[in-house]
């Protein structure tokens, strides 16, 4: 595993493997589509339809993931992935076996929508859970061989939680969205507070759909675990509008205050990636572009964004620290 670095501005791990791929000439965008997209097609496995809104880590000398697969009979699921290159992927066919506390079984019925974040030696996992309803599903692993279920943290309904990657102020720290229990046309942002992992509270706004960006004002959700940096927390969500065709999901980027996350120093009015390409236009539900993870390297500053696509493929989209923050200050409209 690489060393622990002091990046100008990334304060976080080198990952020399990270995948990557220079900025098109040409190009003005602040985040560029990898030219390998989509890079987990339909029918990924025998049991699966479409992998998409998925969550990659580094692992070892290499990569894992959590996938989003919706079997064919269209009902979520999360299943283990590994891969050499953070491209080219070895998804399971079996869901992933989650046990309780004491090693029994603790199935799910449905689950969606994954996040995973390394947090001292423990990975965290938290994704879309049914609590009666959509609710914040929270388990963990450390050798993505056993998987624990802890309780859901938070009351239904709720989705995209989100946590940081360290303790802020000596607690851990959960973005999520409180939403209904269907396609929810409403949607802010807030985050809570746990000693422990297990009791949350102390339940604070962050941020709210709107402003002046239309691509933003049905709702919105954090995206991937936000990347800890020297200007503050960079936070990747979605931002929803709506059209006569049905919403459409961009991506837009907020920094937050590193100790106190509730306060948004920076927040792009305009999107900086939404539905162009086929992969993302067209698909089990077109023009969705969907962020649940990114692989960084602080020395270099190179992130690489992963993405769900049209709710059917896995796609991945370049930006470089500086280059995504200095676009942030310059398009910011708190
Ligand atoms: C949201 C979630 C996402 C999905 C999006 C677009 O409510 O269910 O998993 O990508 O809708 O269908």
């Amino acid at each position: 595993m690489s060393e622990i670095t002091k990046s100008p501005t990334i304060i976080g791990d080198a990952l020399p493997n990270i995948p990557w791929e220079d900025r098109p000439a040409g190009s003005n965008d602040p985040v560029w589509r990898c030219s390998q997209n989509p890079i987990i097609d339909w029918n990924p496995i025998p049991s699966g339809a479409r992998a998409y809104n998925s969550a990659v880590v580094p692992f070892g000398d290499g990569f894992v993931g959590v996938f989003r697969i919706d079997d064919k009979s269209g009902r979520a699921g999360l299943h283990f992935g590994k891969s050499q290159d953070a491209l080219n992927w070895e998804l399971e066919d079996e869901l992933i076996d989650w046990v309780d506390e004491k090693g029994n079984p603790n199935p799910n019925s449905y689950a969606y929508d994954p996040r995973v974040v390394k947090i001292e030696d423990t990975y965290y996992i938290t994704w879309c859970d049914d609590l009666k309803g959509a609710s914040i599903g929270l388990g963990y692993t450390k050798d993505f061989k056993t998987f624990v279920k802890s309780e859901n943290p938070l009351m239904p309904f709720n989705r995209n939680g989100v946590l940081f990657p360290r303790k802020i102020g000596g607690e851990y720290v959960l973005l999520s969205r409180p939403s209904d229990s269907a396609h929810t046309p409403f949607g802010d942002i807030f985050l809570s507070h746990s000693p422990d992992m297990v009791y949350w509270g102390k339940h604070r706004h962050v941020m709210s759909a709107g402003g002046s960006g239309w691509w933003q004002g049905v709702k919105i959700g954090a995206g991937p675990i936000p990347i800890e940096t020297k200007e503050g927390w960079l936070m990747l969500y979605h931002g929803v509008s709506t059209t006569c065709s049905g919403f459409v999901y961009s991506i837009g980027a907020a920094i937050l205050d590193l100790e106190n996350p509730t306060k948004v120093l920076y927040r792009t009015r305009g999107y900086i990636l939404t539905p162009e390409k086929p992969y993302e236009t067209t698909g089990f539900v077109p023009n969705v572009a969907f962020p649940c993870a990114t692989l960084y390297d602080a020395p270099s500053g190179k992130i690489a964004i992963y993405y769900g696509a049209a709710d059917t493929y896995c796609a991945v989209a370049f930006t470089q620290v500086d280059e995504l923050i200095e676009y942030i200050k310059n398009d910011s409209e708190v």
